[in-house]
């Protein structure tokens, strides 16, 4: 438990609303509280709402009229005592009310100091402090999905059995070192812990390609719209953002920029980029964006093709599949209005005419999907983790075909238990969680 008692407007201040909600935590968070708020009783209970008035203890004005929701230790989000005050939602208000809390002995909170003490307290693991972070911030309905699944826990649910398993084996030669006549266990072999060890790593890359399915879906895909000039490079940009973002011309060679957008389809997120048609060119300007395409395209997760289906293909087309043969790519024949192609990938960017399109991206991430309804893990903190604890585990696997005893075996799967807890924030340094804590909003 913490000393003091903090204090932060947990809604939004960037403008004023019909309410806002000022919260308190610490163990003395009543008495803080009865110094600002008049109400017919000051023996709150739990899970109650109180109705009554905000007033500045140095003149008795009345500053609000509020309801104020009642959490007694433990029962509450962080595990302490705890309001939350429902005031109006003005900005002045709100801020007014703020500062008579601290004036009463509050301290302001900082950055996700409310889910710190939460997870401190140990209400929550560290994933799903992670979590509410991840929903605060969501901008997809494929999001927020993954954060309310990270949210009830699932990845300590994921991750406790494999953690369970390398523990008891980690006990077991331990007591046969420490204690080798208390033998009523057995003494573990080399040749039983073998077995053990391959289903883990089996476990560790199930739980590695389902995370990579899931970045893919959280993250999006950096895809890059590419073709040789006036293909319609930049109206298939503009269709598939519904709006007229890029400049499209009947001249060839109208884009030099890069022009992007983000568009969230069902089954995944793309970041697009229109790029400048790629040819040979005289022009200093057109070439440099001719060069900034090339550095997209290679950096690039998703490549779109663009070739003018009204015309027959020709060397430039055939030079910008030769540049991209074996990338992850989708061919496109646009102008479909003029010319329709049978067996292929056909839209009128023109008309806004693209689901063959949308329906083969969505197609192509349709197996990323599945890994939304499983738990997961979901940050690049998380998978690092659970790298290095693949890695540990592999190195046991060596020493123990090489012969190396099973103490030196053991420190090995220690390492990778040690990793695999630190997922969960059970080994977190405080360095560490002030990194993980400071990326919150103030008041969550
Ligand atoms: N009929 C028809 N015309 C199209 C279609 N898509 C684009 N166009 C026309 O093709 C011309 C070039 O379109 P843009 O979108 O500017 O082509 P681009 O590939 O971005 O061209 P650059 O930026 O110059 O490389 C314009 O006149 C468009 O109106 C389509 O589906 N059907
Ligand atoms: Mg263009």
């Amino acid at each position: 438990m913490f000393e003091d008692t903090i204090a932060a407007v947990s809604t939004s201040m960037l403008s004023a609303g019909a309410i806002s909600i000022v919260r308190l935590s610490g163990e003395d968070c009543f008495d803080v509280l009865d110094k600002v708020f008049r109400c017919r009783t000051h023996e709150y209970e739990g899970y109650r709402i109180y109705y009554g008035h905000i007033i500045d203890p140095q003149d008795q004005e009345v500053v609000d009229e509020v309801l104020v929701s009642i959490f007694r230790a433990p029962h509450s989000f962080t595990g302490e005592n705890m309001a939350e005050i429902n005031c109006h939602g003005g900005l002045y208000v709100t801020r007014r009310i703020l500062t008579l809390l601290l004036a009463a002995g509050a301290r302001q909170a900082e950055k996700g100091e409310f889910s710190k003490r939460a997870f401190l307290n140990g209400r929550i693991d560290l994933t799903q402090a992670e979590a509410i972070n991840d929903l605060i911030m969501a901008d997809s309905r494929n999001n927020a999905r993954l954060a309310v699944n990270s949210l009830s826990g699932s990845i300590s649910r994921l991750l406790t059995p494999l953690i369970n398993d390398l523990e008891q084996v980690i006990a077991h030669i331990e007591v046969n070192i420490d204690y080798p006549e208390y033998d009523d266990n057995g003494v573990i072999t080399a040749g039983e812990i073998e077995p053990l060890i391959a289903d883990w790593l089996k476990r560790c890359d199930d739980i590695m390609e389902r995370a990579e399915s899931t970045m893919v879906i959280k993250e999006g895909v950096d895809t890059v719209i590419v073709g040789k000039p006036n293909v319609g490079k930049s109206s298939l940009l503009n269709a598939l953002l519904a709006q007229d973002k890029a400049i499209v011309s009947e001249y060839a060679g109208t884009t030099r920029d890069l022009v992007e957008g983000d568009i969230h389809l069902r089954n995944v997120t793309l970041h697009l980029i229109d790029t400048a048609g790629i040819h040979e060119s005289q022009d200093y300007v057109e070439s440099i964006g001719i060069q900034k395409s090339l550095e997209a395209l290679d950096r690039a997760q998703l490549v779109i093709i663009i070739i003018d289906g009204s015309e027959a293909e020709d060397k430039q087309d055939q030079e910008i599949l030769e540049m991209t043969e074996g990338r992850n790519r989708i061919i496109v024949y646009n102008k479909a209005d003029i010319r329709p192609r049978e067996g292929e990938i056909c839209v009128s960017a023109l008309n806004g005419d693209i689901s063959q399109l949308t329906d083969k991206i969505n197609e192509m991430f349709a197996h990323d999907q599945i890994a939304l309804q499983e738990p997961s893990l979901n940050n690049e903190r998380q998978i690092s983790l659970m790298r290095q604890a693949r890695r540990f585990i592999r190195q046991a696997e060596d020493q123990l075909s090489s012969g190396v005893p099973l103490d030196l075996v053991s420190e090995d799967i220690q390492a990778a238990y040690r990793c695999l807890r630190e997922i969960l924030g059970q080994y977190a340094r405080e360095d560490l969680l002030d990194g993980i804590f400071s990326r919150f909003c103030v008041g969550k």
